[in-house]
């Protein structure tokens, strides 16, 4: 099939990449956001997101005249839907007293319900937002028929999940493998036509509920993992062992891959999608719920190992402390609050969390952030450079393992902060080094002093 005009629903993280690169590769593209802030920046020639190399190809697209961006979608060949699917609020599902979080499908729903108007036969509909298993056919397909078309019969539809990594955006939609799942395979082989303008990766055609679990199983595997490494690293603190060492010696084995422990999952995937799986069937997923939980538990397990910290240097606990926090009064410079290394994106992020269970025990908390210098975050004070939020602080406190941050030279540092005591949540600073600039340096998941060390 041949498409000339493609309407792309939501210009965020993965709707303007996909949308600029359509058209930089020949396509007519109307670029669609309900937000008039998103489309005013890009009418003005800036871009409202973070991200390597896409300032320049949106740039590209919109001088060679192949981008427009609107409020509003228009008649076009192919719309591609590619709105956030975040969990909601303030709702909670219950299975047996155990709650779970909920998808939020509403702007799912309202960007297919705004592409009813302008749906002709032969056009070809793409879901790409991260959905729960049978959303493209339990209700994407019925909002679409309200039209009065027939979903693989008088148009084409099609689940295609976005995988790409942020931060990789630009390359890896280009080079990923690309799965696409029709409602029927006169659906899957359109949704590949559209694709294969640009991708170079392999295109795979299945269907759309496969399609779907392809993408939310991708993310609860990463997940799960990461939850076994959390766990891994409480058990390395309960036997004096150093989890970054216990890691790297096991991962020689040629058929293990332990992930990262770390402050926590945060951004709008990971965090998010097994849900999706625990809400559709809870009786079936207690591995993935546990995982969940495990995961949303580790800033708690980073504020508890503070709270040692400062006991281990003689402070009083609560009960010896007026019923005040160990925490209480002191001053922490919190260094990121991203939810992942050299990203800008604040979503679920779970330094931001720490910051706020922090601030709950009574620290006053100096937050730093260089990929969001100028956030505005509830209840956080966000320090205009490194050297104000280090300046005064009790304990410097690493959440996000930023290449900068990892650079620090500890000797330099010791002459800008009046702390002597570090913790480091991300394994990016050597304690030798540290100490050797006179700090003492502890990590998260490690609990194992020199003499140890020499045992
Ligand atoms: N994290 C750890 N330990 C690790 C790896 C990650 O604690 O070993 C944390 C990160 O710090 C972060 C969170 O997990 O807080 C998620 O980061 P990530 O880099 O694993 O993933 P995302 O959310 O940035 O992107 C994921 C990717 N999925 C997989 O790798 C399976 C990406 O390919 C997807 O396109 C994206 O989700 C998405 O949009 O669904």
């Amino acid at each position: 099939m041949n498409f000339r005009k493609l309407c792309v629903l939501g210009l965020g993280y993965i709707g303007l990449p996909t949308a600029s690169t359509f058209a930089v590769n020949g396509l007519k593209v109307l670029g669609v956001d309900i937000n008039p802030n998103v489309v005013e920046t890009l009418q003005k020639g800036l871009i409202h997101i973070h991200e390597p190399g896409l300032r320049d190809i949106v740039t590209r697209a919109m001088q060679s005249g192949n981008f427009t961006v609107s409020t509003k979608p228009e008649k076009a060949d192919a719309f591609l839907i590619a709105v956030p699917t975040p969990f909601k609020e303030h709702e909670l599902g219950d299975y047996n007293g155990q709650k779970y979080k909920l998808a939020d499908m509403s702007a799912v729903i309202s960007a297919t319900e705004a592409i009813v108007p302008y749906l002709r036969q032969g056009n070809l509909v793409i879901l790409e937002s991260t959905s729960p298993p049978r959303t493209t056919v339990d209700l994407v397909k019925p909002i679409l028929e309200r039209s009065g078309l027939k979903a693989g019969i008088d148009f084409y539809l099609c689940y295609s999940p976005e995988r790409v990594l942020p931060g990789q955006i630009l390359r890896e939609l280009i080079e990923n493998a690309r799965v696409i799942g029709g409602v029927t395979f006169e659906s899957a082989k359109a949704g590949r036509d559209l694709y294969a303008t640009f991708v170079k990766g392999k295109i795979i055609e299945t269907d759309a509920t496969t399609a779907e679990m392809v993408k939310i199983m991708e993310n609860t595997t990463r997940d799960v993992n990461i939850a076994l490494a959390n766990e891994f690293s409480h058990l390395a603190e309960r036997f004096g062992v150093d989890i970054w060492e216990a890691i790297s010696l096991a991962n020689l084995h040629p058929r293990i891959n332990i992930l990262n422990p770390g402050p926590g999952v945060g951004g709008h995937c990971i965090s998010v999608d097994p849900w999706f799986l625990v809400e559709a069937a809870p009786e079936l997923t207690p591995m993935i719920y546990h995982a969940r939980q495990v995961n949303d538990s580790q800033p708690h397990f980073v504020v508890e190992k503070l709270k040692q910290t400062f006991a281990a240097q003689g402070d009083f606990p609560a009960d010896k402390n007026g019923g005040l926090s160990i925490l209480n009064g002191k001053r922490i410079a919190a260094l990121g609050l991203v939810y992942k290394p050299d990203v800008d994106d604040l979503r679920e992020s779970p330094a931001a969390e720490i910051v706020h269970l922090l601030q709950e025990e009574g620290a006053q908390v100096k937050a730093w952030e260089p990929f969001k210098p100028d956030a505005k975050m509830n209840g956080i004070h966000m320090s205009a450079d490194l050297d104000e939020a280090i300046h005064d602080a009790d304990l410097l406190l690493l959440l996000v393992r930023h290449s900068e941050f990892a650079k620090l030279d500890p000797l330099e540092l010791a002459s800008k902060t009046k702390a002597r005591l570090a913790l480091d949540t991300v394994n990016a600073w050597e304690v030798d080094e540290w100490q050797k600039a006179g700090f003492r340096l502890l990590r998260l998941g490690v609990n194992k002093t020199p003499a140890a060390n020499a045992a």
